[in-house]
């Protein structure tokens, strides 16, 4: 069975580039990209004090568990050097799942749809390049619906794509 999901991620240290690269050419066999947003240049959130990051959101394809993906995510993570700092605070790669089919899931680890995606301009910008008409299976109001009630001002869009190579499908996912 495939899963469709949607995942946020997130850099403001190091090559930011080369972060958000990396992570998503670590994907496979686990998961499997479908479409790449824009990449964005976003005020820090939550806490200031800290430099721009960037942000996109890929939509792709799993036959993970939610509980396998998240250590799939949490040990990619780990495994591109990313070391423990405080809440809000600078990383060198953030991996967020934000959709996993129409599931909601109330765990400790894990809650989905991601708590705060709604609130999150630096989110659903980039997640209303790939599917603005994607309705939020708690709220039950669209993405673009949703972007409608945030400030946008910090966000610059900082390349048109990525330009990683393309993903080749792979009969795993
Ligand atoms: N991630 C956070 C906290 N603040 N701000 C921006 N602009 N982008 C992020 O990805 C981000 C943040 C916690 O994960
Ligand atoms: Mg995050
Ligand atoms: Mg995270």
């Amino acid at each position: 069975m495939t899963h469709t999901l949607y995942i946020a991620l997130g850099t403001n240290l190091g090559d930011r580039l080369y972060n958000l690269r990396a992570a998503l050419d670590a994907f496979a066999p686990n998961v499997h990209v479908v479409t790449e947003s824009h990449v964005y240049e976003t005020d820090p959130w939550g806490f200031a004090d800290q430099p721009a990051f960037l942000n996109m959101v890929v939509r792709a394809a799993t036959r993970l568990s939610p509980a396998r993906l998240l250590s799939f995510l949490k040990k990619l993570e780990a495994d591109q050097g990313r070391t423990p700092t405080f809440r809000n605070g600078p990383r060198l790669i953030d991996l967020d799942i934000l959709f996993y089919d129409n599931l909601q899931l109330d765990t400790p680890p894990l809650t989905l749809p991601h708590p705060r995606l709604h609130e999150r301009a630096f989110v659903l910008v980039p997640l209303a390049d790939l599917a603005p008409g994607l309705i939020h299976p708690r709220l039950g109001l669209s993405v673009a619906s949703l972007l409608a009630g945030v400030d946008r001002s910090g966000i610059r869009k900082f390349s048109e794509t990525l330009k990683i190579s393309p993903h080749p499908v792979d009969s795993r996912c």
